[in-house]
């Protein structure tokens, strides 16, 4: 409200920039930065979803942009509540046979029951992923200030603040640094002797401060006590102010620097926890070895090689959707206006605004991006921020190989070597069986077994579906290596299976038992069942996958046998009475309680399996767009970004361009354009990327499909880097709806095949080599 009267006032209006609650005078309106790739705010952040997003994959803050104060609310990934444990039921396995059996008998309550009272782990519910704090500056409080904009630059990955104020400009920037592992903040003014503040540390952990030098201020403290289990992740925070002239005095926790002509100001974060097993490093150590080495370098050196980092990532793909007036407002404000306007570079920037959040998030040695990625301000954050493995972590990874970012798979395959050790023990004492299972959920300790309730928790196929990533990684790089090395988590998920499927008593299917369709009710209350056909699906995947990467890598023949067996004896899909596509082994679909689930579950066959193809599979096809119309457009953040690329894959531009409509709104979108579940959960940001990836290039499918669901809101634009199965990268052009020309790099020399529309062409070609093509597909 009060924006659109600043907006309509123009020139010396007055808006609340202050941030605590006064108003100052602001004159002048900002204009839109240079970089097209910006987020820009005519105001400073009033609260956490209007703050900028910074990250190195390890270090991150939300950074707000005051003008009497800055805040920059401070996250390190491996700060999570409790200490490690191993929450497997040793009551299960004795409870398991009764349950399978009430299961088959449709005595579903009684079931529920007993998953309830012996099979859930101890403690049921896992452990949280826990804010550090803020390190918040005061400056001096001018009467009034103007030109004042606030950004994020996703090119360089810097958010700026800069205004004017007593006849001086301000300007701040600050990014998260990985090749340097701190946060950097520089402050210059364009008058000598201008930039004075006081910064302290706060937080709602338990803290303690000190200044252990007279530039430097500390934060040490531990993470909550969870569940029983004593917070045992110990973590230090320093800042420290390098002022040019002035002076700078730190004293009772806090730092003041007064008359400086600029300041950086480096913050550092180390944390006790070593891997999941061990939090037995030294906090305080880790965080003053990567300070002190910042230390050594000049602001303009930290910065370049920071620039330099993030563009190696993030300049792998371009894109242009088209340009329109639009782009001179202010981020919330396009938002605002998407849905009934003509904003298409808005869809790009978001597009990239996820490129730019999966970097900033998830880089090797880090953890892997939480439900928040990893921002978070809370002690207690929705769902715990932890890891969701029934859709939501699987979600933030779907961009990584199409949007050309297979480095940030790291810290997930990390995450899955873990998982294969820590559900080993879980298989073993809940189920007898070998190889290793992970149910709906995991955290920093990589508990694995079923968590809160049944209804929920007692899915056994989230560490099966989070191995669809690795073999992904090998279809789009063809990285043997890489196979090698992720062959043995794929395996031991698949002999889980191997041991623990059972025969459904009518079919003599192998089913899963028990199990749930991700959160979805068959009968008013009743979740559990048998066989379910997502489990089949996923299964169908590992399957083939471990096959294929035997046969690929030349061992485990007998294995292989056994894994292709049971394939074949997997309750197959079925389409139902209503001619949609059965979520459960029974035709229940129409009875279910909740139409519009948010959950998709057995669609992901369509996507992000390529088990129902439109060619390959029409009557499954037409039947898995039954099902997505009946569960409607209307949902949660990630379930749109899901049926964006659902609806790509069913090659409907138009409609995946609705749900585009529907997500990028100030309902389903924040000012700083972090999707909304709501609340805030990032992988409806990673959700929309891959969903723009699948409406212009397809690939699941043994071909390069172009443009397979290019919506008319596009009709000219270009792309550039997008990566496709057997190792393509690929660039193309259109106007007025129709493919121009296509580039495809070949990284693997594979075979290739492209589809457009109808048309198909075939060649060989060879590593390294680029082809290009015309409209209508010739070689030019
Ligand atoms: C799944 C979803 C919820 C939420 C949670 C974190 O359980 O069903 O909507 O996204 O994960």
């Amino acid at each position: 409200m009060q924006r659109r009267g600043f907006l309509k006032a123009g020139l010396g209006a007055v808006v609340a920039l202050a941030g605590g609650g006064g108003e100052m005078s602001v004159q002048g309106r900002a204009a839109a930065p240079e970089s097209a790739l910006s987020l820009w705010y005519r105001r400073p952040a009033r609260g956490w979803l209007e703050a900028l997003p910074v990250g190195n994959g390890r270090l991150a803050a939300m950074v707000f942009g005051g003008v009497e104060t800055e805040r920059l609310q401070l996250d390190e990934g491996t700060v999570w509540a409790g200490g490690p444990y191993t929450p497997a039921n040793p009551q299960g396995l004795a409870a398991l046979p009764e349950i399978r059996r009430l299961v088959f008998e449709g005595r579903w309550d009684e079931a529920q029951r007993l998953v309830d009272a012996r099979f859930l782990g101890i403690p049921a519910p896992e452990l949280q992923y826990q804010t550090v704090g803020n390190l918040t500056l005061n400056f001096p409080v001018p009467d009034a200030v103007s030109g004042y904009r606030r950004e994020l630059d996703l090119d360089t990955a810097i958010a700026r603040v800069e205004y004017a104020a007593a006849g001086v400009r301000h300007v701040r920037e600050v990014f998260a640094s990985a090749p340097d592992q701190v946060i950097v903040m520089r402050l210059t003014a364009d008058r000598p002797g201008q930039v004075s503040f006081t910064a302290a540390f706060d937080s709602p952990q338990r803290t303690t401060t000190e200044t252990p030098h007279p530039d430097t201020l500390a934060l040490n403290g531990v993470s909550g006590d969870a569940q029983g289990i004593a917070g045992a992740v110990k973590f230090q925070a320093l800042a420290r102010a390098v002022p040019e002239g002035g002076q700078v005095h730190a004293e009772n926790g806090s730092l003041t620097v007064t008359g400086a002509n600029a300041v950086t100001l480096l913050i550092s974060i180390g944390t006790s926890y070593k891997n999941y097993r061990d939090v037995g490093g030294n906090a305080a150590a880790r965080a003053q070895e990567y300070l002190q080495a910042a230390a050594n370098k000049h602001y303009d050196g930290l910065r370049r090689a920071h620039v330099a980092d993030h563009q190696r990532l993030f300049h792998r793909v371009e894109i242009d959707l088209g340009r329109s007036d639009a782009m001179r407002l202010p981020t919330d404000e396009r938002v605002a206006a998407f849905k009934d306007g003509n904003d298409p570079q808005l869809a790009a920037l978001h597009f990239q605004y996820g490129r730019y959040l999966l970097i900033s998030c998830s880089r090797p040695g880090g953890q892997p991006a939480t439900l928040q990625g990893l921002w978070n301000d809370s002690l207690n954050p929705p769902w715990g921020s932890k890891y969701t493995v029934n859709i939501n972590t699987e979600m933030n990874y779907w961009p990584a190989a199409p949007a050309g970012l297979v480095e940030c798979y790291a810290p997930l395959f990390a995450m899955l070597a873990d998982l294969s050790e820590a559900g080993r023990v879980t298989a073993q004492v809940q189920y007898g069986a070998g190889g290793w299972v992970c149910h709906h959920n995991t955290d920093g300790w990589r508990g694995t077994a079923p968590v809160d309730f049944a209804l929920s928790g007692m899915w056994p196929t989230g560490g099966a579906w989070l191995c669809k990533s690795l073999w992904d990684h090998y279809e789009f790089t063809r990285d043997k290596n890489a196979l090698q090395a992720h062959y043995p988590i794929m395996k031991g998920a698949a002999q889980f299976f191997l041991d623990t499927l059972v025969e459904e008593p009518t079919h003599h299917w192998l089913v899963t038992n028990p199990s749930v369709s991700p959160e979805n009710s068959h009968h008013p209350g009743a979740n559990i069942c048998a066989g379910p056909t997502m489990d089949m699906q996923i299964l169908r995947d590992l399957f083939d996958a471990c096959a294929e990467a035997s046969e690929t890598l030349g061992m485990d023949a007998e294995f292989r046998a056994q894994v292709k067996a049971a394939r074949a004896r997997l309750a197959p899909m079925q389409v139902g009475h209503l001619g949609q596509l059965q979520e459960w082994l029974e035709d229940w679909d129409a009875e279910a309680p909740e139409q519009h689930h948010r959950h998709v579950s057995h669609l992901y066959g369509l996507f992000p399996s390529a088990q129902i193809t439109r060619r390959g599979t029409p009557r499954l096809f037409a039947a898995a767009r039954k099902s997505l119309e009946t569960r409607g457009d209307e949902s949660t953040g990630w379930a749109m970004a899901w049926r964006i690329n659902l609806w790509a894959r069913l090659e409907d531009g138009d409609h995946a361009y609705k749900l585009v409509q529907m997500l990028l709104t100030p309902d389903r979108t924040a000012p700083n354009l972090f999707d909304l579940h709501p609340p805030f959960q990032i992988d409806g940001n990673f959700g929309y990327t891959s969903g723009v990836c699948e409406m212009l290039l397809q690939s699941h499918a043994g071909e390069l499909h172009l443009l397979p669901a290019l919506p008319s809101a596009w009709p000219s634009g270009s792309v550039r880097g997008l990566r496709a199965r057997g190792g393509f990268e690929v660039g193309m052009a259109w106007q007025g709806g129709r493919l121009t020309q296509a580039v495809l790099l070949s990284h693997a020399g594979r075979p290739c095949k492209v589809r457009l529309g109808e048309q198909v062409v075939e060649f060989p070609t060879q590593a390294g080599r680029r082809y290009r093509l015309d409209g209508a597909l010739r070689r030019v």
